[in-house]
Protein backbone atom coordinates (compact mmCIF):
# COMPACT_ATOMS: atom_id res chain seq x y z
CA UNK A 1 0.00 0.00 0.00
CA UNK A 2 1.41 3.45 -1.29
CA UNK A 3 1.67 5.96 1.58
CA UNK A 4 -0.33 9.07 1.62
CA UNK A 5 1.21 12.37 0.50
CA UNK A 6 1.02 13.91 3.92
CA UNK A 7 3.16 10.97 4.78
CA UNK A 8 5.63 11.07 2.76
CA UNK A 9 6.49 14.59 2.89
CA UNK A 10 6.43 14.43 6.83
CA UNK A 11 8.66 12.01 6.85
CA UNK A 12 10.79 13.73 3.81
CA UNK A 13 10.85 16.82 6.41
CA UNK A 14 12.21 14.35 9.03
CA UNK A 15 14.91 13.25 7.02
CA UNK A 16 16.08 16.59 6.42
CA UNK A 17 15.83 17.18 10.33
CA UNK A 18 17.97 14.29 11.06
CA UNK A 19 20.59 15.08 7.97
CA UNK A 20 21.27 18.32 9.87
CA UNK A 21 20.88 16.67 13.37
CA UNK A 22 24.12 14.34 12.14
CA UNK A 23 25.81 17.10 10.59
CA UNK A 24 25.33 19.27 13.85
CA UNK A 25 26.09 16.83 16.07
CA UNK A 26 28.95 14.89 14.47
CA UNK A 27 26.92 12.06 15.48
CA UNK A 28 25.98 9.83 12.26
CA UNK A 29 23.56 7.46 14.00
CA UNK A 30 21.38 7.76 17.43
CA UNK A 31 20.40 4.57 19.20
CA UNK A 32 16.99 5.90 21.57
CA UNK A 33 15.28 8.86 21.53
CA UNK A 34 13.94 10.11 24.69
CA UNK A 35 11.52 13.24 25.35
CA UNK A 36 11.68 15.51 28.37
CA UNK A 37 7.86 16.85 29.34
CA UNK A 38 6.78 19.27 31.36
CA UNK A 39 9.08 18.66 34.64
CA UNK A 40 11.42 16.26 33.33
CA UNK A 41 13.92 18.67 31.74
CA UNK A 42 16.01 18.54 35.12
CA UNK A 43 16.44 14.99 34.96
CA UNK A 44 18.34 15.46 31.30
CA UNK A 45 21.54 16.58 33.51
CA UNK A 46 21.93 13.16 34.96
CA UNK A 47 21.95 10.82 31.74
CA UNK A 48 25.45 10.94 30.34
CA UNK A 49 28.11 13.37 28.53
CA UNK A 50 26.62 16.08 26.78
CA UNK A 51 28.35 16.18 23.37
CA UNK A 52 26.19 18.90 21.77
CA UNK A 53 22.96 20.68 22.47
CA UNK A 54 21.14 23.55 20.48
CA UNK A 55 17.88 25.38 20.04
CA UNK A 56 15.22 22.39 18.28
CA UNK A 57 14.73 25.72 15.57
CA UNK A 58 18.34 24.89 14.38
CA UNK A 59 16.95 21.39 12.80
CA UNK A 60 14.64 22.10 10.04
CA UNK A 61 10.84 22.08 10.57
CA UNK A 62 11.24 22.24 13.85
CA UNK A 63 8.42 25.12 15.92
CA UNK A 64 9.96 27.62 18.34
CA UNK A 65 8.35 26.40 22.43
CA UNK A 66 5.50 28.54 23.81
CA UNK A 67 5.12 27.30 26.85
CA UNK A 68 6.95 28.54 29.70
CA UNK A 69 9.33 25.48 31.18
CA UNK A 70 9.74 24.08 27.37
CA UNK A 71 13.19 24.39 26.42
CA UNK A 72 12.81 23.90 22.92
CA UNK A 73 16.51 21.80 22.29
CA UNK A 74 17.45 19.23 21.52
CA UNK A 75 20.69 17.40 23.15
CA UNK A 76 22.97 14.24 21.94
CA UNK A 77 24.08 12.61 24.66
CA UNK A 78 26.63 9.83 25.21
CA UNK A 79 25.48 7.65 27.96
CA UNK A 80 28.09 4.57 27.80
CA UNK A 81 28.46 4.87 24.44
CA UNK A 82 24.51 4.57 23.87
CA UNK A 83 24.05 7.45 21.68
CA UNK A 84 20.75 9.12 23.23
CA UNK A 85 18.67 12.00 21.21
CA UNK A 86 17.42 14.22 24.13
CA UNK A 87 14.53 16.52 23.21
CA UNK A 88 14.27 18.99 26.03
CA UNK A 89 10.37 19.94 25.47
CA UNK A 90 8.13 19.05 22.79
CA UNK A 91 5.02 20.92 20.62
CA UNK A 92 2.00 19.76 21.45
CA UNK A 93 -1.83 19.89 19.51
CA UNK A 94 -3.06 23.17 21.58
CA UNK A 95 -0.37 25.35 19.32
CA UNK A 96 -2.38 24.72 16.68
CA UNK A 97 0.21 23.82 14.37
CA UNK A 98 -1.21 20.44 13.64
CA UNK A 99 -0.46 16.78 13.78
CA UNK A 100 2.58 16.94 11.92
CA UNK A 101 3.99 19.24 14.01
CA UNK A 102 3.70 17.21 17.33
CA UNK A 103 5.35 14.02 15.95
CA UNK A 104 7.95 15.60 13.61
CA UNK A 105 10.68 15.30 16.84
CA UNK A 106 9.41 11.40 16.72
CA UNK A 107 9.50 10.71 12.70
CA UNK A 108 13.75 12.56 12.82
CA UNK A 109 14.12 10.23 16.09
CA UNK A 110 13.32 7.44 13.67
CA UNK A 111 15.39 9.15 10.73
CA UNK A 112 17.79 9.81 13.17
CA UNK A 113 18.43 5.62 13.32
CA UNK A 114 16.56 5.25 17.19
CA UNK A 115 14.80 1.75 17.37
CA UNK A 116 13.50 3.33 21.29
CA UNK A 117 12.27 5.98 22.20
CA UNK A 118 11.09 7.05 25.58
CA UNK A 119 8.26 9.44 25.85
CA UNK A 120 7.95 11.30 28.88
CA UNK A 121 5.20 13.74 30.71
CA UNK A 122 3.89 15.36 33.24
CA UNK A 123 0.55 14.62 33.90
CA UNK A 124 -2.38 15.05 36.33
CA UNK A 125 -3.07 11.70 38.39
CA UNK A 126 -6.47 9.79 39.13
CA UNK A 127 -5.32 7.63 41.81
CA UNK A 128 -5.28 9.30 45.61
CA UNK A 129 -1.94 7.40 46.22
CA UNK A 130 -0.31 9.45 43.53
CA UNK A 131 1.09 12.24 45.15
CA UNK A 132 3.15 15.10 43.46
CA UNK A 133 6.06 13.98 42.21
CA UNK A 134 5.24 10.14 41.79
CA UNK A 135 6.64 8.42 38.14
CA UNK A 136 3.83 5.88 37.02
CA UNK A 137 4.24 3.91 33.78
CA UNK A 138 2.61 3.96 30.88
CA UNK A 139 0.42 0.83 30.19
CA UNK A 140 -1.79 2.03 27.56
CA UNK A 141 -4.04 4.90 26.42
CA UNK A 142 -7.43 6.99 25.67
CA UNK A 143 -6.76 9.25 22.77
CA UNK A 144 -9.51 11.96 23.49
CA UNK A 145 -7.75 14.33 21.14
CA UNK A 146 -10.40 13.76 18.85
CA UNK A 147 -7.62 13.53 16.12
CA UNK A 148 -5.25 10.91 14.61
CA UNK A 149 -1.41 11.32 13.73
CA UNK A 150 -1.63 9.66 10.61
CA UNK A 151 -2.90 10.57 7.26
CA UNK A 152 -4.40 8.39 4.93
CA UNK A 153 -5.67 4.56 5.09
CA UNK A 154 -3.10 3.70 6.92
CA UNK A 155 -3.69 1.25 9.25
CA UNK A 156 -1.64 0.77 12.50
CA UNK A 157 -1.78 -2.25 15.45
CA UNK A 158 -1.44 -0.49 18.89
CA UNK A 159 -1.41 -3.84 20.83
CA UNK A 160 0.92 -3.85 23.46
CA UNK A 161 1.70 0.30 22.32
CA UNK A 162 3.99 0.87 25.38
CA UNK A 163 6.15 -2.11 25.21
CA UNK A 164 5.67 -5.17 27.66
CA UNK A 165 9.86 -5.53 27.45
CA UNK A 166 10.53 -2.19 28.42
CA UNK A 167 7.86 -1.94 31.57
CA UNK A 168 9.66 -5.08 32.85
CA UNK A 169 12.81 -3.58 32.56
CA UNK A 170 11.01 -0.93 34.54
CA UNK A 171 10.54 -2.98 37.21
CA UNK A 172 13.37 -4.57 37.17
CA UNK A 173 15.15 -1.39 38.41
CA UNK A 174 12.01 0.03 40.30
CA UNK A 175 9.67 -3.05 41.27
CA UNK A 176 6.96 -0.71 42.84
CA UNK A 177 6.84 1.53 39.89
CA UNK A 178 2.97 2.03 39.17
CA UNK A 179 0.91 1.21 36.07
CA UNK A 180 -1.54 3.91 34.77
CA UNK A 181 -3.81 4.12 31.59
CA UNK A 182 -2.92 7.92 29.82
CA UNK A 183 -5.92 9.91 28.42
CA UNK A 184 -4.54 12.34 26.21
CA UNK A 185 -6.85 15.49 25.92
CA UNK A 186 -6.34 18.62 23.41
CA UNK A 187 -5.59 21.24 26.17
CA UNK A 188 -4.73 23.74 26.79
CA UNK A 189 -7.56 24.37 29.80
CA UNK A 190 -7.13 21.27 32.16
CA UNK A 191 -10.09 18.85 32.28
CA UNK A 192 -13.73 19.93 34.60
CA UNK A 193 -14.17 17.82 37.78
CA UNK A 194 -17.05 15.79 35.40
CA UNK A 195 -14.45 15.01 32.59
CA UNK A 196 -12.03 13.42 35.07
CA UNK A 197 -15.09 10.88 36.14
CA UNK A 198 -15.50 10.37 32.34
CA UNK A 199 -12.04 9.77 32.30
CA UNK A 200 -12.70 7.20 35.47
CA UNK A 201 -15.65 5.67 33.79
CA UNK A 202 -13.54 4.81 31.25
CA UNK A 203 -10.59 3.30 32.58
CA UNK A 204 -7.95 5.83 32.90
CA UNK A 205 -5.81 6.92 35.89
CA UNK A 206 -3.60 10.12 34.24
CA UNK A 207 -4.74 12.65 32.04
CA UNK A 208 -2.24 15.17 30.04
CA UNK A 209 -1.82 16.40 26.85
CA UNK A 210 0.99 14.81 25.32
CA UNK A 211 2.64 11.32 24.66
CA UNK A 212 -0.39 9.82 22.95
CA UNK A 213 -0.59 11.23 19.39
CA UNK A 214 3.53 10.24 19.50
CA UNK A 215 3.47 6.84 20.78
CA UNK A 216 1.15 5.93 17.59
CA UNK A 217 3.82 7.23 14.98
CA UNK A 218 6.38 6.14 16.75
CA UNK A 219 4.56 2.57 16.33
CA UNK A 220 3.99 3.28 13.06
CA UNK A 221 7.60 3.61 12.17
CA UNK A 222 8.42 0.19 13.98
CA UNK A 223 9.91 2.07 17.16
CA UNK A 224 9.47 0.58 20.61
CA UNK A 225 8.03 2.44 22.94
CA UNK A 226 8.79 3.22 26.95
CA UNK A 227 5.97 5.97 27.80
CA UNK A 228 6.46 7.72 31.95
CA UNK A 229 4.58 9.95 33.28
CA UNK A 230 5.52 11.66 36.76
CA UNK A 231 1.82 12.85 38.08
CA UNK A 232 2.74 16.76 39.32
CA UNK A 233 -1.10 17.18 39.97
CA UNK A 234 -4.28 15.29 41.77
CA UNK A 235 -6.68 15.32 38.42
CA UNK A 236 -9.12 17.99 38.98
CA UNK A 237 -11.56 17.99 41.10
CA UNK A 238 -10.19 15.51 43.56
CA UNK A 239 -8.67 17.69 46.16
CA UNK A 240 -11.05 20.90 45.84
CA UNK A 241 -8.28 23.26 45.08
CA UNK A 242 -7.46 24.58 41.63
CA UNK A 243 -4.65 23.41 38.81
CA UNK A 244 -1.62 25.87 38.71
CA UNK A 245 0.91 25.97 35.91
CA UNK A 246 4.08 26.91 38.18
CA UNK A 247 3.23 24.63 41.24
CA UNK A 248 2.95 21.54 38.22
CA UNK A 249 6.89 22.83 37.32
CA UNK A 250 8.05 22.39 40.95
CA UNK A 251 6.78 19.38 41.21
CA UNK A 252 8.67 18.27 38.59
CA UNK A 253 11.63 20.32 39.49
CA UNK A 254 11.73 18.34 42.74
CA UNK A 255 11.49 14.91 41.49
CA UNK A 256 13.88 15.19 38.79
CA UNK A 257 16.75 13.89 40.07
CA UNK A 258 14.75 10.62 41.04
CA UNK A 259 13.67 10.70 37.23
CA UNK A 260 17.03 11.19 36.23
CA UNK A 261 18.48 8.26 37.92
CA UNK A 262 15.28 6.30 36.63
CA UNK A 263 16.03 7.23 33.39
CA UNK A 264 20.01 6.84 33.17
CA UNK A 265 19.60 2.92 35.06
CA UNK A 266 17.08 2.47 32.04
CA UNK A 267 19.11 3.53 29.37
CA UNK A 268 22.07 1.54 30.21
CA UNK A 269 19.04 -1.26 30.29
CA UNK A 270 18.01 -1.21 26.51
I1 LIG B 1 1.55 18.74 34.33
O1 LIG B 1 -4.21 17.63 35.29
C1 LIG B 1 -0.34 18.41 33.83
N1 LIG B 1 -0.69 18.33 32.56
N2 LIG B 1 -4.88 17.45 30.76
N3 LIG B 1 -4.55 17.54 33.06
C2 LIG B 1 -4.07 17.64 31.79
N4 LIG B 1 -2.81 17.90 31.53
C3 LIG B 1 -1.98 18.07 32.57
C4 LIG B 1 -2.40 17.99 33.89
C5 LIG B 1 -3.77 17.72 34.15
N5 LIG B 1 -1.35 18.22 34.68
Amino acid sequence: MSSHPATVEAQYRATEAAAALSTKTGVPSHDVALVLGSGWEPAADLLGETRAQFAVTDLPHFAPPLVAGHAGQIRSVDASGRKVLVFLGRTHLYEERGVDAVTHAVRTAAAAGCRVIVLTNGCGGLDPTWSPGTPVLIRDHLNLTGTSPLHGAHFVDLTDLYSPRLRALCHSIEPNLAEGIYAQFRGPMYETPAEIGMVRAMGGTLVGMSTGLEAIVARSLGLEILGISLVTNLAAGMNGQALNHEEVLQAGRDAASRMGALLARVLRLL
